[in-house]
């Protein structure tokens, strides 16, 4: 696992290179927006029950069918499992926030899981509106408590949707 500081640096390392000033500025852009990732993370670790259960209820609402005899998500378990799901996307969404970078997410999270959820029927549309409905809702919490700079909220649930999207292109 890696976040943005050791990702440049190995960049530069496998080149033998000293940091550059193009170098500078990656890490000034890294270090500037610091204070909000962290400020992020820490709205995400006091609120991530309300959020996921938020989240949850607005999908359930605008897609009642996924809840209905033969939807993916109907049964207790299987409802307890797609939340499950949502908090863990809101979970590494909150660590690769504060790394700045997204790697955590192709190692721990996405790595197998298109095939799974292929497999088991997950569909994958439906879970990626209830990702876009997290970060809608982190990025208002965000707003609120004061913090300017939602480009650093979107990164991280965008790349996840991203890659759970259909791209056989
Ligand atoms: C930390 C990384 C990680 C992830 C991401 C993960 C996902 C994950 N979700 C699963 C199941 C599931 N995931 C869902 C999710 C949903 N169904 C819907 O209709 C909704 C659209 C959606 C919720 C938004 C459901 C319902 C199941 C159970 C499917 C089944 O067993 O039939 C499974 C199969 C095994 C299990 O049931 O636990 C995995 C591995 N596991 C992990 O360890």
């Amino acid at each position: 696992m890696r976040d943005a500081v050791t990702n440049l640096i190995q960049n530069y390392d496998l080149g033998g290179r000293y940091l550059d000033g193009d170098a500078m500025d990656r890490l000034k852009t890294y270090f500037q927006t610091g204070v909000a990732r962290v400020q992020v993370a820490a709205i995400i670790n006091g609120n991530a029950a309300g959020i996921v259960k938020q989240a949850g209820s607005q999908l359930f609402a605008e897609q009642p069918e996924l809840i209905r005899p033969g939807g993916n998500a109907y049964t207790t378990r299987r409802y307890a499992a797609c939340l499950r799901d949502m908090d863990y996307y809101l979970r590494y969404a909150s660590y690769a926030l504060v790394a700045g970078s997204t790697d955590i997410l192709d190692e721990r999270v996405l790595q197998g899981l298109r095939e799974t959820y292929n497999s088991l029927g997950v569909p994958l549309g439906p879970t990626i509106c209830g990702i876009q409905m997290m970060k809608e809702i982190v990025k208002q919490q965000a707003t609120k408590a004061g913090v300017t700079d939602l480009g650093i909220v979107d990164q991280p649930f965008d790349h996840l949707a991203a890659e759970l999207a259909e791209r056989d292109i």
